[in-house]
């Protein structure tokens, strides 16, 4: 088999000391960290479509990168992307990919050509999972590319074309259930609106149910049993896209029945565009039992958009690992780099570079909330917080024992004393997560 990445071998762990590049520095795969391997807590995914189809063009130009798999015929260059792409898996160490139906085949002219070329590709890709043990995380179909999704794909106001939706997304859940695929993600790229002066949200959020609902039933009866999960995401491409985060997005799956079926993706950057930190749209999720999957990336703290870049920050990667360890791990989640090289970053290797950072700075992240977890203090602070609730009174509020009105009177009890001022110790907290990170 022809090898696309000629120069590099298997990245080895090599430990923080290391000079060379080319390997980890913090991500020792079969490191047990709590009795599992970090490989096992982290699930790292490569997502096919940053990683071999991204190449490089923006809206001021055009393509900077080459791939020695393009081909003339998309057939061909189809297969070779999927064998480059599975060399990469296994050089990298990852043991999960995810990907939408057209990063690996041509959409070709008509459903019938599309089914024939996906089924044809899911073939290889499937062949290869075996060969080499690497699983799929999820994938999903991309119903925002084509200029028919233009005005939306489950939420269009022309039928037409949400059914073409729905042949996609049948299309998809018959390969991920032969590829045995852990989850099967909708992102709404174009499930929104550019002005509601031509919109009816009501109809559009209806449809968009109904159009999920569907899926549902589809993908149980042909022995789907993984998660469907939903990716929040605020704006961009439409004005206002309707999964705007994590607590909307929740809160739609419950008003419409699909909430036992359905999880989220929650993706950092996707976070920060709707206003909030990476760790707010885990906790949401956590909080009501349905973190699915993660999105591992981060934005830039000078622009507002979806800049995807890799993640480098161990303070928030640190803090979303908290989230996922108190949540009882990812299940059969995984942290998926949907992440981009920039534009000028052209050399073969800088693809292994940027996967290298992530997957560290995660390593780092799960070892140091492991550290902070098992050790307690920034628990028990947290609990002394709200332990005027554990007993007494607070108990019984929380038990929903006590009335307004008993309210008013413990708070008359008290006379003219104001209740304490007890400080929130931020300071001290901020502190200790810096021993943490920097004191080892
Ligand atoms: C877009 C995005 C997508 C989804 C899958 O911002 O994150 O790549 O992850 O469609
Ligand atoms: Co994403």
């Amino acid at each position: 088999m022809t090898e696309y990445f000629k120069r590099i071998g298997k990245i080895a762990y090599e430990g923080p000391k290391s000079d060379n590049p080319l390997s980890f520095k913090f991500y020792d795969a079969e490191k047990k960290i709590g009795g599992k391997t970090m490989a096992d807590h982290l699930r790292f995914a490569v997502a096919y479509w940053h990683s071999f189809c991204g190449n490089g063009s923006d809206p001021f130009g055009s393509p900077t990168q080459i791939f020695p798999w393009d081909d003339q015929d998309p057939m061909t260059a189809a297969k070779k992307k999927a064998d480059a792409a599975f060399e990469f898996f296994t050089k990298i160490g990852a043991g999960f990919y995810c990907f939408h139906d057209i990063d690996a085949v041509p959409e070709g002219n008509s459903v019938a050509e599309y089914e024939k070329n996906l089924s044809l590709i899911a073939g290889i890709l499937k062949e290869r999972q075996d060969d080499t043990g690497v699983k799929l995380l999820w994938n999903t179909a991309n119903m925002f590319s084509n200029p028919r999704y233009m005005n939306g794909a489950a939420t269009n106001p022309d039928f037409s074309v949400l059914a073409r939706a729905g042949s996609q997304v049948k299309a998809c859940l018959d390969v991920n259930v032969m590829l045995g695929g852990q989850n099967y993600v909708f992102w709404g790229g174009r499930e929104g609106y550019m002005t509601l002066l031509n919109t009816r949200m009501k109809r559009e959020l209806d449809h968009l149910a109904q159009f999920l609902t569907m899926a549902r039933d589809y993908g149980r009866s042909i022995g789907f049993t993984g998660s469907f999960l939903i990716e929040p995401k605020p704006m961009e491409p439409t004005k206002h896209q309707y999964d705007f985060d994590a607590a909307t997005a929740i809160g739609f799956l419950r008003n419409y029945g699909l909430d036992k079926d359905f999880k989220c993706n929650i993706e950092n950057n996707h976070a920060t565009l709707a206003g909030h930190s990476f760790a707010h749209d885990l906790q949401v999720c956590a909080d009501a039992d349905m973190l699915g999957s993660i999105d591992a990336n981060e934005g830039d703290a000078q622009n507002g958009w979806d800049t995807d870049e890799f993640p480098t920050n161990v303070y928030d990667s640190l803090e979303a690992m908290l989230v996922v360890l108190r949540m009882g791990g990812l299940k059969s989640g995984g942290l998926n780099f949907d992440a981009k090289l920039r534009r000028n970053s052209t050399d073969q290797e800088d693809l292994f570079l940027a996967h290298i950072g992530g997957m560290d700075t995660f390593a780092l992240a799960l070892g140091i909330a492991y550290d902070i977890i098992r050790d307690g203090k920034l628990d028990a602070m947290v609990s002394k917080r709200y332990s005027s609730f554990d007993n007494g009174k607070g108990a019984e509020f929380e038990d929903g024992k006590l009335t307004l009105t008993d309210l008013r009177n413990i708070a008359a009890a008290q006379g003219e004393r104001e209740p304490d001022r007890i400080s929130g110790k931020q300071e001290m907290i901020k502190n200790l997560i810096n021993q943490y990170i920097f004191g080892s």
